[in-house]
C-alpha cells in the first residue's frame, strides 16, 4: 500500500483505487502502532476517493528530521576519493567504507524539503552540483523501518571534495533534498533486485542515464537505522536517505532546467526540476 500526502489531505492508493485517510495528521501516521494494519482497515472499509487527481502531492515529511548514510556502495566510496584527492581527504573515505560504524549526517528539516513536481535548487557558489539517488527509509519514533520512499540527496561535490569538513555546506541549503511520490508502507525488506534508475533530462533529451540495485547496497538498512538511533532519540520518527550508488561522470554538473527522474519501481517516480537562486518552492 502506498500512503501519499497531498494538498488535499492524506490517501491510500491500493491496486490504483485511492482512498481518503480520515485521519489528516501526517505525524500521527508516522507514529502509528500499526500503519500497515491501519491502512488496509481505510482500504476495507472505505469509498473510493475520486479527488485524489486533483491533489498536489506533497512531501512525504511534517515534523521528522531527514538524516542521510554516505559511502555505503562502492561507486561512491570511488568518487569521494577522487574528489578529495587534491585536498587529502580521500583516504577517510575508504576508511568509512570498511568500518563496522557508519557515515551518518544530518540532511534536512521539511523546510529545506521538495515533494514530487517541486524544484530542487543547486547553489550559487557550487560549480559541480549532482543528484543522489537515494532509496529512503521511513521510520517510526520507535526506530521501526516502516516504509519506503524515493530521495534525492542534491550535493555540490566542488565544495564537498575542497575540504570534507564543508560536508554540511554541500549537503544542506534550501531545496537540498526531494522526497516522494509517496511512502510504500511495507515490514518487508526490498528485495536485493530492486532497481534504483535516474535519468537527467536537458532540453528534452538525456543528458545522463544509469541505474543500479540494492545488491549493491553495502550496509543493512536495520545496521544503519540501529546506528541512527542510538543516543539520539526521533519523538517524530526520521528518515534516512541509504546513499548513493549512482555518480554522474566528472564532466557532468547539473544546469538549471535540468529535469531529474527517480524511479525505484515498488514505490514509483520521483520527478523535480532544477533551479539556482529564487525562493524555494512550496513543498
Ligand atoms: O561522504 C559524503 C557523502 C556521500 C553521500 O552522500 C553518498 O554516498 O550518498
Ligand atoms: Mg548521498
Amino acid at each position: 500500500m502506498k500512503l501519499y500526502r497531498t494538498s488535499n489531505g492524506n490517501y491510500v492508493e491500493e491496486g490504483g483505487v485511492y482512498f481518503r485517510m480520515p485521519e489528516s495528521n501526517w505525524d500521527a501516521l508516522v507514529a502509528h502502532e500499526d500503519l500497515s494494519g491501519y491502512l488496509r482497515s481505510v482500504v476495507a472499509g472505505g469509498k473510493p476517493a475520486t479527488d485524489f487527481a486533483a491533489a498536489r502531492i506533497e512531501a512525504p515529511i511534517v515534523s521528522q528530521e531527514v538524516w542521510a548514510a554516505g559511502v555505503t556502495y562502492y561507486r561512491s566510496r570511488s568518487a569521494r576519493m577522487a574528489e578529495a584527492k587534491d585536498a587529502g581527504g580521500g583516504d577517510f573515505y575508504d576508511r568509512v567504507y570498511t568500518a563496522e560504524r557508519p557515515e551518518l549526517f544530518f540532511k534536512a528539516t521539511a523546510s529545506r524539503v521538495v515533494g514530487h513536481g517541486g524544484n530542487v535548487r543547486i547553489r550559487s557558489d557550487a560549480k559541480w552540483s549532482v543528484p543522489e539517488p537515494e532509496l529512503t527509509l521511513v521510520i517510526n519514533p520507535r526506530g521501526q523501518i516502516i516504509g519506503y520512499t524515493v530521495g534525492n540527496d542534491m550535493s555540490s561535490r566542488d565544495i564537498e571534495g575542497e575540504n570534507p569538513l564543508y560536508l554540511p555546506q554541500a549537503k544542506v541549503y534550501d531545496g537540498s533534498c526531494a522526497l516522494g511520490p509517496c511512502v510504500l508502507v511495507t515490514g518487508e525488506a526490498l528485495p536485493a533486485t530492486t532497481p534504483i534508475r535516474l535519468e537527467i533530462l536537458r532540453g528534452g533529451q538525456a543528458a545522463f542515464r544509469s541505474a543500479t540495485t540494492l545488491a549493491e547496497l553495502k550496509r543493512a538498512p536495520a545496521q544503519l537505522v540501529s546506528y541512527l538511533f542510538r543516543e539520539n532519540a526521533f519523538p517524530a520518527g526520521a528518515l534516512l536517505m541509504t546513499g548513493t550508488g549512482i555518480v554522474p561522470p566528472d564532466d557532468f554538473t547539473l544546469l538549471p532546467g535540468d529535469k531529474v527522474s527517480i524511479t525505484i519501481d515498488p514505490i514509483g517516480t520521483l520527478e523535480n526540476v532544477v533551479v539556482q537562486g529564487g525562493a524555494l518552492a512550496a513543498h
